[in-house]
């Protein structure tokens, strides 16, 4: 199978929020199939949804793979319970959550898997990173990453963390 390009959609808000993330990223690295190609900034970013809750770290990676959307998936909860996350609220606070936001030009409307994920053109949590890997991304019936991520983050708040904070 030929390499996909495949976007992931990190965030974090307990416990070392920064230092969860970069473990994540460290073991999506040491799946065989999986080659982390560029991260995002990391964010500080308001919490949605449900926001009686701290504030999350989210970011972006795009990555080349040959597994399939369900495997990411299955890599995903394994990180996500390796690293000690217990589902309770949904939406609520864990020290780690992976979305596969979009895979190659797939277009799945399966139960439990959906791609695009379907909430990431309303967020700018997702955006703001993900045009700063690719800012001429097209997102379909939004145009491009790009201009998506400017016109949420007038409402939203997304701050840029230096790389050293
Ligand atoms: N699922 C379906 N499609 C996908 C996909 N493309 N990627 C299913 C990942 N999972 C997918 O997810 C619930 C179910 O979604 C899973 O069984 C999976 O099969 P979950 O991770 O168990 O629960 P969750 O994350 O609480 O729910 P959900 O609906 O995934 O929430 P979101 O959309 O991830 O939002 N605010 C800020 N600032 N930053 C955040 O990161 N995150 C959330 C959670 C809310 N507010 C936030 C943030
Ligand atoms: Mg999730």
């Amino acid at each position: 199978m030929e390499p996909v390009r495949a976007f992931i959609g990190l965030g974090s808000n307990l416990g070392d929020k920064k230092a969860n993330l970069e473990t994540a990223i460290s073991w999506l690295s040491k799946e065989g199939r999986i080659d982390v190609k560029k991260r995002a900034s990391y964010y500080c970013t308001a919490p949605l949804d449900y926001t009686e809750q701290d504030w999350f770290v989210n970011t972006v990676v795009e990555i080349e793979t040959t597994l399939s959307p369900a495997e990411l998936l299955t890599v995903f909860l394994s990180i996500e319970v390796r690293m000690g996350r217990v589902r309770g609220i949904r939406w609520g606070p864990r020290p780690i959550d992976l979305d596969l936001l979009l895979y190659g030009d797939a277009v799945i409307n399966a139960p439990g898997l959906v791609v695009p994920h379907p909430r990431m053109s309303r967020r700018a949590f997702v955006m703001v990173p993900l045009a700063e890997l690719v800012p001429d991304l097209y997102i379909c019936g939004y145009g491009k990453a790009a201009h998506l991520s400017v016109e949420l983050s007038q409402t939203q708040e997304v701050q840029k963390m230096a790389e050293n904070e």
